[in-house]
């Protein structure tokens, strides 16, 4: 049996039965031992009456390939699934802020906003955010199981911005969560935004300023796939300065985004999410004519 198992190792199990070894070869014996100089599996030992041929056989499921990342780089409109949820779109108006003003905004926001570091929770653990945070919006927002405060005191430079970003989107926000990447050790992890409060279909808009991060895509894995994400559809968006992103549609229902972290050197970036909060009245409103329109 140790002989079958070494042999296979050595091998590989699809090897045929090998011709008996000389009557003195021993097993163990001086010089015979797998590794030792001038060692050879044809000096190990006696193979026994009735070995098995191995045969290499097919697996039982095809081999299926993993689909390549797909680069998004070029201003424009990207259907980029069709799926039971509906469309998944995204909008990339890369120079949505010229580089001299996204500039001045850059600066203005990154000494003025009262950037702080949440604590969130996962399992019942804290954990600190890598990257700072803050919140504006009439509402709460509760996301990772901890809660921003209402904060209703709009910098002058973000009301600007969310009047520049509502005429370019034809789509009205109450609320912005800004996020601060202070150098490519700070991240976001894989999420969507689909917490209740955002209604079904919400709709977010995304503007980065400073240095450029990747932000990545992967469609979430139909049910048979026990949520292996392995053969999933993914892209990559390169977000440069002043771009602004639009995810529309069915985007937060079929698909997560993160921003990983990065082992090379990367200088600040502010990333600006607008979007929709609803009461949680609203929000149980919304849901209830969603559920009610898909049966
Ligand atoms: O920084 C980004 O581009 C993404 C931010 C994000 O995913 C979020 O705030 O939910």
């Amino acid at each position: 049996m140790g002989d079958k198992r070494q042999r296979a190792r050595v091998q590989g199990s699809w090897a045929a039965s090998l011709p008996k070894p000389a009557p003195s070869a021993k097993v163990g014996g001086a010089g015979g031992n797998i590794g030792s100089p001038g060692a050879s599996v044809f000096q190990t030992g006696a193979w026994g009456e009735g070995q098995q041929m191995f045969k290499f056989h097919q697996p039982a499921k095809p081999l299926r390939d993993i689909p390549a990342e797909k680069v998004i780089k070029d201003a424009g409109d990207y259907e980029i699934s069709h799926g039971p949820s509906g469309v998944s779109r995204l909008r990339l108006i890369p120079g949505f802020l010229p580089q001299t003003e996204a500039d001045w905004v850059f600066a203005q926001l990154y000494a003025e906003l009262p950037w702080s570091q949440k604590t969130n929770f996962r399992l019942g653990q804290a954990y600190l955010e890598p990257r700072l945070t803050c919140w504006y919006g009439d509402l709460p927002y509760t996301y990772s199981n901890s809660k921003r405060q209402a904060n209703p005191q709009w910098h002058a430079v973000l009301n600007n911005l969310k009047d520049m970003v509502e005429q370019a989107s034809r789509y009205s926000f109450n609320s912005l969560l800004c996020n601060l990447y202070r150098d490519g050790k700070d991240s976001i992890a894989w999420h969507s935004d689909n917490e209740p409060s955002l209604g079904p279909h919400p709709t977010i808009a995304s503007l980065s300023l400073g240095d450029t991060r990747c932000f990545s895509m992967r469609k979430k894995p139909a049910p048979e796939e026990n949520g292996d994400y392995t053969y999933v559809e993914k892209l990559r968006i390169p977000l440069v300065h002043g771009t602004l992103l639009i995810m529309e549609g069915a985007t937060q229902e079929d698909w997560q985004h993160q921003v990983a972290k990065e082992y090379h050197d990367r200088g600040p970036r502010i990333n600006l999410t607008f979007r929709t909060i609803y009461s949680e009245a609203q929000s149980r409103g919304a849901l209830g004519d969603r559920q009610g329109s898909q049966q």
